[in-house]
């Protein structure tokens, strides 16, 4: 479905609006004070998160931020080190959250579009000596935002996992686009969480939910989130209004993502066919296209395709994002390309 603005926005998958049948069951929502734990609408939601990450508990949280964040809090100590890969999320967009709200160093690791391989993080691992913070929790991200989308091969996901446990860390998951790694690799999400002590999803990405996250893990991890979550200002109260349209967009979104994998996959061959474009089609895996321009500068590109009615982003001189997904149909893809292609040949 075509954005309600006309404008083919492929900034990101956040900037989706909710469809009128996902108001309409956001507006008939029962709600309580979740706080009370009274809001049957979240604890559905919840459950059913859980359920389908083969987890004991659930937490919603408003961002996928938020839900991140307070699974480091709840796996670390301050003074603990993590170890993220250089581009993750967690490490290069959360405002350097880890610092200021665990008190945990991160060490970054060297990855291929953010997988990293399992003798990465031997070679990075602390030996248990008092000089050394100790190194407690390792995270990953599937699908790799920076990576544009790339999904974690399992055999890869389990090395590192093993490796891990070998070593008594503790993993957590960025799966904030996990939904795009299932449909992409046909591997059910709780597959790849049960490698995962916790799991941070997100519903206001390619779901197409506005706003909300959920934590994953034991039901006693998941009652220390909840504290955390507390602290941060991040418990809610009728929130069952928000929670109904990520219930409703885990019933009827998820499936869906197929048609934006093929919709970035025909966006990434039109553009590689342009000379001014760098970009190599078979690594767009799911909903993520990633791109270097040559004869313009990224910032320019995005300034010129403002008036013709195209929004991307320009993440660095010659880099381009573009995302696909619900309110962006295929021809809007069309569209899209007919309206770069004069300013990239
Ligand atoms: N990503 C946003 C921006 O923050 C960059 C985007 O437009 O892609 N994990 C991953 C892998 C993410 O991509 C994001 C958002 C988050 C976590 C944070 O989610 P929110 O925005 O809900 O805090």
């Amino acid at each position: 479905m075509t954005s309600p603005s006309g404008i083919i926005d492929l900034r990101s998958d956040t900037i989706t609006v909710p469809t009128p049948a996902m108001r309409e069951a956001m507006a008939r929502a029962e709600v309580g004070d979740d706080v009370f734990g009274d809001d049957p609408t979240v604890k559905r939601l919840e459950e059913r998160t859980a359920e389908l990450l083969g987890k004991e508990a659930a937490v919603f949280v408003p961002s996928g931020t938020m839900g991140n964040q307070i699974a480091i809090r709840a796996h670390t100590e301050p003074g603990d080190e993590i170890l993220v890969e250089a581009n993750a999320h967690i490490y290069y967009y959360e405002a350097g959250a880890p610092a200021a709200l665990s008190g945990v160093m991160c060490r970054c690791l060297p990855g291929d579009r953010g997988v990293f391989t399992a003798a990465a993080l031997e070679a990075a691992l602390r030996p248990p000596d008092q000089h050394f913070p100790r190194s407690r929790l390792v995270c990953l991200e599937n699908t790799h935002n920076r990576g544009g989308g790339k999904v974690w091969p399992l055999e890869e996901l389990q090395s590192v996992a093993a490796t891990a446990r070998h070593h008594e860390l503790r993993l957590h998951l960025d799966g904030a686009r996990l939904w795009n790694a299932a449909v992409a690799s046909g591997i059910p999400e709780r597959e790849y969480a049960a490698l995962f002590d916790s799991v941070n999803v997100c519903f206001s990405k390619g779901l197409g939910a506005p706003i909300g996250s959920a934590v994953v893990g034991t039901r006693e991890f998941i009652a220390r989130c909840r504290r955390f979550r507390k602290m941060l200002g991040g418990a809610m109260r009728q929130v069952g209004i928000i929670a109904a349209g990520a219930l409703y967009a885990l019933d009827h979104h998820r499936d869906r993502l197929a048609e934006d994998h093929a919709n970035a996959r025909r966006l990434a061959e039109g553009l590689a066919a342009l000379p001014g474009v760098e970009l190599r089609p078979g690594e767009v895996e799911t909903n993520i296209v990633l791109f270097r321009v040559r004869r313009l500068k990224a910032a320019d590109l995005a300034a010129q395709l403002e008036p013709r009615g195209v929004r991307v982003l320009a993440l660095g001189p010659d880099r381009i994002r573009a995302v696909t997904h619900l309110n962006v149909s295929a021809a809007d893809i069309e569209h899209a390309l007919a309206a770069m292609a004069p300013l990239l040949r």
